[in-house]
């Protein structure tokens, strides 16, 4: 077997967004691309000879071939193993943790996440570092760079790697260990949670919808949900991979899992309903007769996670992104602990992790997790949520009603305009940020703006500091609104606005969301004029 040295150009536009670089599927298939982008990674993290590394990812179409590339890149580049999933499958969370586990220099997680799969849609990469979380700022800085440099790339001249069984082969030099993508994981679940008070209340009858949405959670969900703890056989569904996600979009919101949130408010709606996204790291949850928003579902499984034997002697801290409601801020307030207030993307978590300061995280993005990865974790949420309805007997509703009676609610919803003209989008901001002085005692309806800022985040932990990371308006009373432009798409641009009003009186504490946040709602139009700036009447996706 030989390595080849291809000479190449620095390809422009690799930089890595919030969450890895997506792209579409045909530009990362375009020649060169993914190759001069494992490279630069490889080159920005100071090589990978005698390194060990994970690899694997969520199974959309192309997956497989960029798993081959890989491999043939990291044996070239002279690393020593490279654990894989088998078929190349991982989820985030399952990887996160074999990285951890088995003490790799990192790993690269082939996905992108929520959006769609196939030819036409979205394929992503990312890096993660030893401590299996998503590469931080510093380290995909580098890996940019690297992109604006590179001059050649060194691959080897091999076959395939069969991935399709458990063990060990060779290419080259290198060792590939594939493994078995669940098992580790299950295992992993099973010392944090009371899979035996579980199954019990499976077995008197508790009754499961788990919406795997055709991606990569599904073997996950089976195994540890109907096999392990006894959930009946079918209550996960669409629980096979598939390349485009069955033409689906793997986002587990009311929008795209909507047939799941249907059943949940209907008549015949089993007693817990659940979703996955595209890599297994973000969690939808609903109870008969309700959806619990994701900034909720933080804030109680915060004031409840000590049910959980893995969390038993309680919380060191909590974490929350900024565009996150501060549900969970008060739960905090209540339990006694820090709160942190980083910016959107997971890879903010993972000093705090680290550092003992916060056990549990959560975005509004429907992502949750806590210190057992450096990733959120879709199923670990869903687990957890069960471990709590065991231990309580209480039904999701009846939780969620106490939580609120107990610390008030903030009502939430993100409004998402997307495939905005970038140029449009970018007026929008620009112009928002340049009277942001300017609207602090302006009144708005009901509203007055009471403090109006671009936020910015100094790590508490290593010092760095991350600049503009999205635009908070505050009114007097606690509402707020906060605008950010998206960074995972791979087509134009997203403006995502975030609303929110926090009640405390127990007379207003069944509102409908729309009507709790319609004050709100038409304040940010009359300070950003959305509909001018975009065109857009209306949202196109309402979380
Ligand atoms: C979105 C979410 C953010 C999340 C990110 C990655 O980013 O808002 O909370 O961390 O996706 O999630 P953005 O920049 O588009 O708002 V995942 O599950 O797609 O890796
Ligand atoms: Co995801």
């Amino acid at each position: 077997m030989q390595t080849q040295t291809i000479a190449t150009q620095p390809i422009e536009g690799q930089k890595p967004g919030t969450s890895g670089l997506r792209k579409k599927t045909r530009v990362f298939m375009g020649p060169h691309y993914l190759e001069n982008y494992v490279q630069a990674i490889f080159d920005g993290i100071g090589g990978v000879a005698g390194k060990s590394l994970v690899l694997g990812g969520d199974g959309r179409y192309f997956n497989d071939r960029a798993a081959q590339v890989i491999l043939r890149m990291a044996a070239a580049s002279g690393a020593a193993r490279l654990i894989v999933g088998q078929g190349a499958l991982l989820s985030t969370p399952a990887a996160s943790h074999l990285i951890r586990s088995r003490g790799t220099d990192g790993g690269l997680i082939l996905s992108a996440s929520h959006n769609p799969g196939g030819p036409e849609a979205d394929f992503g990469l990312k890096y993660n570092t030893p401590n299996g979380g998503p590469a931080p700022e510093g380290v995909t800085d580098r890996i940019f760079a690297a992109t604006r440099t590179i001059t050649e790339y060194r691959i080897l001249e091999a076959q395939d790697v069969d991935l399709s069984t458990p063990g060990e082969a060779r290419l080259g030099e290198m060792v590939v260990e594939v493994v078995d993508p669940v098992a580790d994981y299950a295992a992993l679940m099973e010392t944090l949670f009371d899979f035996d008070a579980i199954a019990a209340m499976f077995a008197r009858g508790f009754t499961l919808r788990f919406d795997a949405m055709h991606a990569v959670t599904g073997p996950y969900a089976k195994a540890i949900l109907e096999t392990r703890l006894g959930a009946a056989p079918g209550s996960v569904i669409n629980a096979v991979p598939l390349p485009d996600f069955g033409q689906g979009h793997p986002d587990p919101n009311p929008i795209w899992a909507k047939p799941l949130v249907d059943l949940m408010l209907g008549e015949s709606a089993p007693d817990f309903g659940a979703a996955s996204d595209g890599d297994g790291d973000r969690n939808m949850i609903l109870g008969r007769g309700i959806y619990v928003t994701p900034s909720d579902s933080l804030a109680l499984l915060a004031a409840q996670a000590h049910l959980a034997p893995g969390y038993a002697g309680g919380l060191k801290g909590v974490a929350r992104s900024m565009p996150t409601s501060g549900a969970v801020d008060r739960v905090a307030a209540a339990l006694g602990i820090d709160c942190y207030e980083t910016p959107t993307g997971w890879k903010f978590f993972g000093n705090l992790l680290d550092a003992g300061r916060a056990t549990l995280c959560g975005e509004e993005s429907a992502g949750t997790g806590s210190d057992h990865v450096r990733e959120k974790d879709g199923l670990w949420a869903v687990l957890l949520w069960l471990n709590i309805l065991a231990a309580t007997g209480k039904p999701v509703k009846a939780l969620m009603e106490d939580h609120c009676a107990q610390y008030g609610r903030n009502y939430y919803r993100r409004h998402d305009y997307e495939d905005v003209e970038a140029d449009r989008a970018n007026a929008l901001y620009d112009a928002l940020r340049a009277k942001l002085s300017a609207l602090p005692g302006q009144s708005f309806g009901p509203l007055m703006v009471k403090t109006a800022d671009e936020f910015s985040y100094d790590d508490p932990v290593d010092g760095s500091h991350s600049a503009a990371q999205g635009l908070r308006i505050g009114f007097a009373g606690g509402s707020r609104v906060v605008f950010r432009l998206s960074g995972t798409g791979t087509v134009g641009a997203t403006i995502r606005v975030y609303l929110e009003r926090v009640e405390t009186d127990p007379a207003r504490l069944t509102l409908d969301p729309a009507t709790a946040l319609a004050d709100v709602a038409a304040a940010a139009e009359a300070i950003a004029g959305i509909k001018a700036h975009t065109g857009r009447e209306a949202p196109d996706v309402i979380t």
